[in-house]
């Protein structure tokens, strides 16, 4: 049976019989919303292939979490999300025969290879934005279904079935693209409105599998469950004035549509509207942002490819690829994996109710943050603005908050925003945020946050308009300098 990305086929397959012959195996993955479709992924995987397994998670594969894995009774390790890059550690343990990696990555291979290796940066396929960690994983579901005799449909090559995500999905594991899609858009690969590449392939995969529906659709976040003004009102990504960050504007927006906005005196949603609805306000909204001289280029991100989880309810964060990433981010973020892996294994009730619960703190921590900084205000260097929320931002939105907050009344947007937030007793973790403008001027933040942190002992990286670094606490005067430094050189 042909896989859905030919190129990982041989190497897809190696993995599965590899896992097969295995007692049982411990499932280690990262945590993020790739991190948990990838293992939600696998996990079904082994589970219909009858092979016993464990699942951990891990912020950071480290040497330490390495040693722990390797400190386990467990012969086979099944890394997803994780683990090429770490493969000159891992190497170790597997040479010492402490266990047998299995990997399903798509980053960056450390200088060292292994003999069940899935990653697609080793066969040519660009890992940033045509295949996630729960992409590979689900390359590896689909050879698992193949190899593993188990499954009683694996040896009918599907035929004519009347329910396309019965027992036939199911038995091949084409059921489990929906849980790649999401992964993929979590990972943030459908940049530009759409999947590309490997992701197409197991998009199509999804669709015929009858878990997957896919069509032009208006690319605002929310559109499952956020009522309607809110839909418009904070969707920022194209600012359309008027409507963006307006309340009253988005709600007057709506008024003037002659559209029933309320049902049983409720605020509907977007995925309650009719085709032809959701057709008058597109229309209107593509008029306004006309209208308000919105550069065409940004008019055309309005549309893009929405992803579809068809079997799931609809106005749930679970029927939209893009909403069910952002609740699974939520989950990851307060290190709740095990609420996350909840979710996506189907866990509707307990698990579903703690992630909404748990977003919804996040979107108030987040809300309190910017509230904070907006407030006390940022110090202004040359070149750079900076300010220390010690402990009282967590150090895992600090930086969201920090760009999010770009632009409020008295935090220019003409100077990246450098945030710092304590990590513990004796390290700071730094969070830089510029704006696309200032990169186009020559800001790479990646090269400053690596820099500045690596002068004063620290270390970092990131994209050049987003990036993070770790840094001794008492180092912050002398990173500020750095930085700003480094900052005035690329914009001179
Ligand atoms: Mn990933």
């Amino acid at each position: 049976m042909a896989g859905p990305v030919p190129e990982l086929e041989d190497r897809a397959r190696e993995c599965a019989e590899r896992l097969c012959a295995a007692d049982r195996v411990l499932l280690a993955s990262h945590i993020d919303a790739d991190g948990l479709t990838s293992a939600a992924i696998a996990a079904q995987a082994l589970e219909r292939a009858a092979i016993p397994f464990e699942t951990v998670f891990e912020k950071q594969l480290d040497e330490d979490a390495i040693a722990a894995i390797a400190a386990t009774d467990y012969d086979t390790v099944l890394f997803t999300d994780f683990g090429s890059g770490q493969l000159d550690v891992i190497g170790k343990y597997e040479d010492a025969g402490d266990f047998t990696p299995i990997i399903a990555d798509h980053h960056q291979p450390a200088d060292r290879d292994t003999e069940y290796h899935l990653n697609p940066l080793l066969v040519g396929i660009n890992g940033a934005s045509e295949l996630s960690g729960a992409g590979a994983s689900y390359v590896l579901a689909r050879a698992l279904a193949d190899v593993s005799d188990s499954s009683p449909a694996a040896a009918t090559d599907g035929g004519a079935v009347a329910d396309p995500a019965g027992t036939t999905a199911r038995a091949d594991n084409r059921d489990l693209a929906a849980l790649a899609v999401v992964g993929a858009v979590g990972d943030m690969q459908a940049a530009g409105g759409e999947l590309h590449g490997a992701n197409e392939a197991i998009v199509a995969e999804g669709v015929e599998a009858g878990v997957l529906e896919t069509g032009k659709d208006l690319a605002l976040y929310g559109k499952q469950t956020r009522p309607l003004p809110k839909l418009l009102e904070y969707a920022t990504d194209v600012h359309i004035p008027g409507v963006s960050n307006d309340t009253n504007g988005a709600l007057r927006f709506l008024d003037g549509l002659d559209l029933e906005l309320k049902r049983d005196g409720e605020w509907r949603r977007w995925a309650d509207l009719s085709g032809e609805e959701k057709q008058t306000v597109a229309s209107a909204l593509v008029r306004k942002a006309v209208s308000s001289g919105v550069p065409a280029a940004k008019i055309d991100e309005l549309v893009g490819t929405a992803y579809v989880l068809s079997e799931e309810p609809v106005g749930t964060e679970l029927r939209d690829a893009s909403e069910f990433s952002t609740l699974l981010n939520a989950t990851a973020r307060y290190e709740r994996a095990d609420v996350g892996l909840g979710v996506c294994l189907g866990n509707r009730d307990g698990a579903l109710e703690r992630a909404r619960q748990l977003l919804a703190d996040h979107r108030r921590n987040l809300s309190n943050g910017i509230d904070l900084v907006t407030r006390e205000g940022t110090t202004e260097e040359a070149h750079v603005q900076w300010f220390d929320a010690g402990d009282e931002i967590r150090e895992t939105i600090v930086g969201i908050v920090a760009g999010m907050a770009m632009g409020n009344q008295g935090i220019s947007r003409s100077k990246p925003i450098i945030a710092f937030a304590a990590k513990n007793d004796d390290e700071l973790k730094v969070s830089a945020r510029g704006t696309h403008s200032l990169v186009r001027q020559g800001l790479d933040l990646s090269v400053v946050m690596g820099e500045a942190s690596r002068a004063v002992g620290g270390d970092g990286g990131g994209h050049d308009v987003a990036a993070g670094a770790t840094i001794p606490s008492e180092q912050k005067g002398g990173f500020v300098k750095h930085a700003d430094e480094l900052v005035g050189e690329q914009l001179s």
